[in-house]
């Protein structure tokens, strides 16, 4: 898998993908992830991606030539087309479901936004889909295009030493995690559950699907109602 990423602060993407999973699917090859500058697609001496709105107001919008100009020679250095994704408030909702649908594509690009603007002709004419990692704002799309390059880095067989058992389905697919515990069995007086003790396999697995069972309806009653399960929908 090929995952591109277009943004006006390459430099802040310097170390955060040499860590854990990202990097291990780097390192094993199964995934490259190339930085792209968007200023290199610009054509003048100052090198300008943002311009004035058109109709007045606050702040800049990202214009379209560089946007274009870089997405359409990252098609043409692959040689295959690209699945364009920007990262934006107004996409919708990431969630399992997309990631696991992201992580089944040779090439993606991922275009970070900023929050004042992107011009509309890049929605409309060169994104596929327009993804937002939740009801916030921020400032751009550069921490929302790491946050699917690691949900979906995880998602590459072969990445996670369980393989493709991550795409897998189970019980608990789509509700809260159950907790977990470690040695030591007594720590200041809080106990381990006594269950998780026992050896009693079939009986813990019956502890920790109620367990997440029960923290789901507690804090994400959302995730539980029908149709509504994150593992189903995008
Ligand atoms: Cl993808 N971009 C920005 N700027 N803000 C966001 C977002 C993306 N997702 C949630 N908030």
């Amino acid at each position: 898998m090929q995952i591109n990423i277009i943004t006006i602060f390459p430099d802040l993407f310097d170390r955060v993908l040499d860590f854990g999973m990202i990097q291990q699917a780097r390192k094993k090859d199964l995934m490259q992830v190339e930085i792209v500058d968007l200023r290199d697609f610009t054509e003048d001496k100052r090198r300008t991606v943002d311009d004035r709105p058109y109709g007045g107001g606050d702040g800049m919008v990202l214009k379209p030539e560089p946007i274009f100009l870089a997405v359409e020679s990252l098609k043409e250095k692959a040689g295959e087309p690209q699945h364009v994704v920007l990262l934006t408030p107004q996409g919708k909702l990431f969630n399992q479901s997309l990631a696991n649908r992201l992580s089944l594509r040779k090439n993606l690009t991922l275009i970070c936004g900023r929050y004042e603007g992107v011009d509309q002709r890049v929605t409309d004419h060169l994104v596929d889909e327009e993804v937002s990692i939740g009801d916030f704002v921020l400032s751009g799309g550069e921490y929302a295009a790491l946050v699917v390059v690691d949900a979906v880095s995880r998602l590459i067989p072969g990445v996670v030493a369980k393989g493709a058992s991550v795409l897998q389905e189970s019980f608990m697919d789509g509700l809260l995690d159950y907790p977990h515990y470690t040695r030591p069995p007594d720590f200041r007086g809080w106990q381990v559950p006594e269950v998780l003790l026992s050896g009693d396999h079939a009986e813990i697995e019956r502890w920790r699907e109620r367990q997440a069972l029960e923290l789901t309806r507690e804090r994400r009653p959302d995730l539980l109602k029908p149709g509504k399960n994150a593992k189903d929908r995008d």
